[in-house]
């Protein structure tokens, strides 16, 4: 069993698509392990991008993830990482495959309706970012 860190970003909870998003991911056999709703800061949406501190997208990026309340989760699966950025789609929705939940619900390439983890390592970190381990269940 694996974990990742998804997190269903402000667009997609500002349109009310956190339930279709969330009845996704448990279809398809993730179990969820922790889920809560945050605003991020500025700063705490730095501190979770800072990979991607050198990049031209990176202001608008982190404003956009702290403009508005996003639902952050801890899913659990074999192959759980992959299999999740597999439903998510890719990055750009005009280049997600058909039944991706970017595909459907995702605006463009910045305000793309969910994050996933893309290693072993950035999951372990990103679960951390924002679970302690007695808010993860067993
Ligand atoms: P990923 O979310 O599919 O792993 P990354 O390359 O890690 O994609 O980029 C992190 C996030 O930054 C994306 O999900 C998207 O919100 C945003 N992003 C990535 N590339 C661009 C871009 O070219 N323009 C605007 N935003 C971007
Ligand atoms: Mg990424």
């Amino acid at each position: 069993m694996e974990r990742t860190l998804a997190i269903i970003k402000p667009d997609a909870v500002a349109k009310s698509h956190s339930g279709r998003i969330i009845e996704r991911i448990e279809a398809e056999g993730f179990k969820i392990k922790a889920i809560k709703m945050l605003h991020l800061t500025k700063q705490g949406a730095e501190g979770f991008y800072a990979v991607h501190k050198e990049r031209p997208f990176f202001n608008d990026l982190t404003d956009f993830m702290c403009s508005g309340p996003a639902v952050v989760m801890v899913l659990e699966a074999d192959q759980a990482i992959i299999r999740w950025r597999t439903l998510m789609g890719a990055t750009d929705p005009a280049e997600a495959t058909e039944g991706t939940i970017r595909k459907n619900f995702a605006e463009n390439k910045e305000r793309n309706a969910v994050h996933g983890s893309d290693a072993p390592e950035t999951a372990a970190f990103e679960i951390s970012y924002y679970f302690n381990s007695l808010e993860i269940v067993g």
